[in-house]
């Protein structure tokens, strides 16, 4: 068993797509077990894409990511990480497979509804930002 962060981001949220991504993740072998709704402050945004903050699309990032509330989740589940990234599909939804959660809601490249851990250590470290360990079920 391994367990990944999931974030259902502001344009999903927005468009109420929140219970059908949920949905998708259950069904396809993935559990949540520690949920919250939250709205991001911009030091939190730019704490958690710190990785990004050379990028030139950073500032944009923050601000669409602190514009409306989001839901983070931890997923858990068998190879959660990878499983996590193939029903999530590419970050840019043109190249993103059919059935996945990018291809069917994301709006762009930016506004892509779904953020997933890339690797077990990261997933550890992107837990540890929004939940103590007392809030995993
Ligand atoms: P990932 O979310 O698929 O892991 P990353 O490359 O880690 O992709 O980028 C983090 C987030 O930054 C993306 O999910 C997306 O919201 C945003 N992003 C990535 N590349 C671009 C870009 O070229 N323009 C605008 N936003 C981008």
């Amino acid at each position: 068993m391994e367990r990944t962060l999931s974030i259902i981001k502001p344009d999903a949220v927005e468009r109420n797509f929140v219970g059908q991504i949920i949905s998708r993740f259950e069904a396809q072998g993935l559990r949540p077990v520690a949920m919250r709704m939250m709205h991001l402050s911009q030091k939190e945004a730019e704490g958690f894409y710190a990785v990004h903050s050379e990028r030139p699309f950073f500032k944009d990032l923050v601000s669409f990511m602190t514009r409306s509330p989001v839901v983070v989740m931890v997923l858990e589940g068998e190879g959660a990480v990878a499983r996590n990234r193939e029903i999530m599909g590419a970050t840019n939804p043109e190249n993103a497979a059919e059935g996945t959660i990018r291809k069917d809601f994301a709006k762009n490249i930016e506004e892509n509804s779904v953020h997933g851990s890339d690797s077990p250590e990261n997933a550890a470290i992107e837990i540890a930002y929004f939940f103590r360990s007392t809030e995993i079920c």
